[in-house]
């Protein structure tokens, strides 16, 4: 189903659109408008590193989106505007050019696998800050592919385009991140956040709304997830689950499969840091469920006890947060009317997000912009959104 770009956020739509004309120009009267894709931003409420463990997680899109739009060429190849930098870069089927575009160009190869993709002309346009820990990658993956699917004619469930999406950014540009994003990015729903199970792939939508509101604190630490700590932590995953395997009695596919007691009976064989690793992954598990229950009864109090205790075991046992990412919990939880707070995404930098009571929402981030540069950083910044819905085909104007 299509919306009116009009009751969406207009600024990404409408620059894509100019943009796609400055770059492609108009075309003769008879040329189609532009499809134009539409793709949100994501932020993690729980569950943080455990969707490459087969864990639990419980996202929610934003409303700040990546926008495509797209027009069939008559040949294979795809030229893509960024109209943000003003840069435009043209690859075929068989090239495989590096940095930004590779994202487009690893979404296009994955779906030219199995659908019948034609060349196209892509301007793409975002407001969802990059590097920040918001999925701005697989925001600009899943725009893409529903464009280059809307110029093809051809609709695949959307669960299959996260799924191509998730095999693009592994394979293509080399994270070797698990579902969480593309999930988040493809599936979520207005005013309700994502229960995922990333070992079934199941996925039920958590309904919430009313009075409660959400702040995104991006600290300004821009990361890339491929030249971060980020594959290390997925690594050392992997080393805990072979040491778990090879000394304990019950299978052990993923982390998933562990739990405190054995977790405990393996203190000397994982070492210090794989056992501070696996308690995270474990705890973070319990936390999504207990999160998710809470959610659902609207007991935001226990919601917030989770996001807390979620980001002190990012920070101590997981140790993917920075100096930054902990002064912006430390300020954002602070004020009165926070029911609590944690990073999101790979960590290493990027954003914390705080979930606050609607009638404090206003004050609390007037208050936190005015003390963000001296207690976070001169380029963090702090925003409010709302849950969201995930990619979609929109109108044009
Ligand atoms: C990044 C990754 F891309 C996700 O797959 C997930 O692991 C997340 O970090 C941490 O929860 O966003």
């Amino acid at each position: 189903m299509s919306e009116s770009a009009s009751e969406v956020s207009e600024g990404p739509v409408e620059r894509a659109l100019n943009g796609f004309e400055a770059a492609f120009g108009a075309g003769a009267d008879d040329t189609p408008d532009p499809v134009v894709a539409l793709a949100p931003g994501r932020v993690n409420l729980v569950g943080g590193h455990t969707d490459y463990n087969d864990g639990l997680c419980l996202p929610m899109a934003v409303d700040r989106t990546v926008a495509v739009a797209a027009r069939a060429r008559d040949d294979d190849q795809i030229r893509v505007h960024a109209t943000d930098f003003g840069e435009t870069a043209t690859f075929g089927p068989d090239d495989d050019p590096d940095g930004w575009v590779a994202y487009v160009a690893a979404v296009a190869r994955v779906l030219r696998e199995d659908e019948s993709i034609p060349g196209a002309d892509l301007a793409i346009a975002s407001d969802v800050p990059s590097g920040a820990g918001l999925s701005s990658s697989a925001a600009v993956e899943l725009a893409v592919g529903r464009a280059l699917l809307g110029v093809a004619g051809t609709e695949i469930p959307t669960i299959d385009l996260s799924l191509a999406c998730w095999r693009a950014e592994r394979e293509g540009v080399g994270v070797e991140c698990g579902i969480l994003d593309q999930f988040a990015v493809g599936l979520c729903e207005p005013d309700s956040a994502l229960f995922l199970d990333c070992r079934t792939r199941e996925f039920e939508q958590v309904h919430f709304s009313g009075d409660v509101g959400i702040l995104v604190v991006d600290t300004g630490v821009s990361h890339e997830l491929a030249d971060s700590g980020y594959n290390d932590r997925v690594r050392e995953c992997r080393r805990a689950v072979s040491i778990l395997r090879e000394s304990s009695e019950t299978p052990v596919e993923s982390l998933r499969d562990a739990d405190v007691d054995l977790l405990e009976a393996h203190v000397d064989a994982l070492g210090d840091v794989l056992y501070r690793r696996v308690r995270h992954v474990v705890t973070e598990n319990e936390r999504v469920r207990d999160a998710c229950e809470a959610l659902s009864a609207h007991d935001f109090e226990q919601v917030g006890a989770k996001m807390v205790a979620g980001h002190e075991s990012l920070r101590d046992d997981y140790e993917v947060s920075c100096a930054e990412l902990d002064a912006a919990i430390d300020l954002l939880t602070a004020f009165d009317g926070v029911y609590g707070a944690r990073m999101t995404g790979g960590g290493f930098g990027g954003s914390a997000v705080a979930l606050v009571t609607e009638d404090a929402l206003g004050r609390t981030e007037a208050g936190v912009r005015a003390a963000l540069p001296e207690r976070v950083g001169a380029d963090a910044q702090v925003f409010s959104c709302r849950p969201s819905g995930g990619v979609r085909l929109v109108d044009a104007l």
